[in-house]
Parts: structure tokens; C-alpha cells; sequence
């Protein structure tokens, strides 16, 4: 998608704080992070929502998860506890339409989420 921020981040055409990256996921930092850690592991193809994706794609959903939970183990974040989070429209508190994980480590989180 040719005006989409995350998709020119995956190219490489925006810069950001990239942590990792493969042939189907790029994880960076959230320019405006909520934890200390706070990261954003976003697929190159791209995905306006979770709910665009098709039964198919949900292995891609489960490498998402799996690279964000190496990199919450790597920052040293899992013993004490982190959270994943991929929120979907409005209601659900997107703002960027490109689907995210975020990867919340690093403090005390609070439940029911805001
Ligand atoms: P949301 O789930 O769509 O609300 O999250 C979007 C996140 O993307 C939010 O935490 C922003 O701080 C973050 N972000 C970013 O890290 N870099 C950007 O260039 C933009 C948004 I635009």
C-alpha cells in the first residue's frame, strides 16, 4: 500500500528503531511508547486489520507472536510478565491501519485495559 507509514517502514523508506526483522515481520520501537518496552511487530504484507486476514494468514498471526515473545524474553521481560495486544478499529483503539502487535514489558500492567 503506497501511503501506508508501516508499510514504508518495512521497506526501509521511513526510518525506525528496527529491533529485528525477517522475510515476513519487522519489529520496532513505538515512537511513543507506553512501557519501557514497547515494541511493534508489524507483517510486510500488509493488513489493514486482524480482521481483513483469512484463516490462512493466521500462521503469519502466530509468527507475529512468537518473534515478539523472543524479543520480550531478550529485553528480560517475560519472568515478570509482558502483554501482547492487537487492537482492531475504532472501538478497539487502532490508529494506524496496518496490523500491529504491540509488546508491552517492564511495568505493572492494569486490568481492564483503557
Ligand atoms: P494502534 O494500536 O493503532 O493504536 O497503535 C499504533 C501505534 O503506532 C501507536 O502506539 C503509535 O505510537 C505507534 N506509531 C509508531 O510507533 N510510529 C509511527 O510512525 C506511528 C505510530 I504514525
Amino acid at each position: 500500500m503506497t501511503d501506508c507509514i508501516f508499510c514504508k517502514i518495512a521497506e526501509g523508506k521511513i526510518p525506525a528503531d528496527i529491533v529485528y526483522q525477517d522475510d515476513q515481520v519487522v519489529a520496532f520501537r513505538d515512537l511513543n511508547p507506553q512501557a519501557p518496552l514497547h515494541l511493534l511487530v508489524i507483517p510486510r504484507q500488509h493488513f489493514a486489520t486482524v480482521a481483513d486476514m483469512s484463516q490462512t494468514d493466521m500462521a503469519l498471526v502466530g509468527h507475529m507472536h512468537w518473534v515478539g515473545l523472543e524479543l520480550a524474553r531478550q529485553a528480560g521481560v517475560v519472568e515478570d510478565g509482558f502483554r501482547t495486544v492487537i487492537n482492531c478499529n475504532a472501538d478497539g483503539g487502532q490508529s494506524v491501519y496496518h496490523l500491529h502487535l504491540h509488546v508491552l514489558g517492564g511495568r505493572q500492567m492494569t486490568w481492564p485495559p483503557g
